[in-house]
């Protein structure tokens, strides 16, 4: 059985790229462990009352989609050994390597150079590595602007593991072959973002149907009217992708369906699919939110279980590195 890992960072709302690209792979399953990445949400400036609500968000809205019967879910800051992990690994990792990633690079492009770069965007991968090696993970399933970090863990496990002995698995991502990288729908050159500004920009997955009709009828596309996706038309082939990921259906047989009818009626037709893929969800949701104590019981029996996996794996790493267990022990019997 494949072990799985993914997360998500509680840095605003879910919207559907998030959903598409990323969660609605996600299992119950014994072997899978989905995390609230909340320590990687501080790598650029917050404010610590959201960050608190919406990591209660993200957790509500995966046990929303079932993930906390069988996997386990928890939130990241409530198990210590990540942390850790991150700084011994940071000894395999290179500033060079992290400064070419490509997140880094936007992110720290966006924030400028007068506001400063805060070292923790820059360590950010080495974070995720220890978030997936500490699971003996084999698969990561994300979205496609993860899978350049999914690589270096595994670049890094590979390194520790010749330089210290035989310690991690090399994990491999899963990337989805239909809506990896959905577009924002007010520039469908960038993807469609948490952290964008621009609410029209993208869908939440707590966008009412009014909002969403509203928002896929004033998604960019260009002057053309026919339905197809083409390098030209990446509007038009965005919301291919988002109806295509959201009924099943290839795309294809949408554009056999939709190539001459003109964009107005194929939006209608994107948006009631978009309506209708998010109506159950969305009950769920309401319910599960309804309900904070359950979520907050459902995360601490989800890191107590993570905490017992971890221990022993970062165990194993700190005694490949020369901290034995047994100094550790003795410490723990100190006053
Ligand atoms: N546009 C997207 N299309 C497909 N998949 C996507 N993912 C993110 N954006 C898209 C996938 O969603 C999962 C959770 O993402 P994350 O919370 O780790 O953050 P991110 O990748 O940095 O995504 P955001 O939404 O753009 O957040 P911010 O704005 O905070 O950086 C991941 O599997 C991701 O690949």
């Amino acid at each position: 059985m494949a072990r799985v890992f993914s997360g998500v960072q509680p840095t605003g709302e879910a919207h559907i790229g998030n959903y598409l690209g990323a969660f609605r792979h996600w299992r119950p399953d014994p072997e899978h462990m989905y995390c609230i990445v909340d320590l990687h949400a501080i790598t650029v400036e917050h404010d610590p009352e959201a960050l608190e609500r919406d990591t209660r968000f993200m957790a509500g809205l995966l046990v929303a989609l079932g993930l906390h019967e069988g996997s386990i879910l928890f939130a990241q800051s409530d198990v210590p050994a990540h942390v850790e992990m991150m700084w011994l690994l940071t000894s395999v990792a290179t500033v060079g390597e992290l400064e070419r990633m490509t997140q880094f690079k936007a992110k720290a492009r966006a924030l400028g150079r007068r506001a400063g770069i805060p070292a923790g965007l820059l360590m950010y991968p080495v974070l995720m590595a220890a978030d997936i090696l500490l699971y003996r993970t084999d698969e990561v399933p994300v979205g496609e602007d993860q899978k350049q970090h999914v690589e270096l863990a595994r670049d890094l496990a590979e390194r520790f593991n010749r330089r210290y002995g035989e310690t991690f698995v090399l994990p491999k991502p899963a990337i989805s072959p239909v809506a990896a990288r959905i577009k924002s729908l007010s520039d469908p050159t960038r993807k469609m973002s948490k952290s964008d500004a621009d609410p029209d920009s993208k869908i939440l997955v707590t966008d009412p149907p009014d909002v969403i009709r509203r928002k896929v009828m004033a998604a960019v596309t260009d002057s053309g009217r026919e339905v197809y996706p083409s390098p030209e038309k990446p509007g038009i082939t965005n919301l291919l992708e988002i109806m295509s990921g959201f009924t099943g259906r290839p795309v294809e047989a949408l554009v056999a369906e939709y190539r001459d009818g003109g964009y107005g009626r194929f939006k209608r037709a994107v948006a009631e699919a978009v309506v209708e893929g998010l109506r159950p969800l969305q009950a769920e949701l309401a319910r599960v939110l309804a309900d904070p104590g359950a979520i907050e019981r459902i995360l601490a029996e989800g890191a107590r279980r993570a905490s017992e996996r971890a221990e022993p794996v970062l165990r194993l790493a700190r005694e490949r590195m020369g901290f034995p267990a047994v100094r550790r022990l003795a410490a723990g019997a100190l006053p």
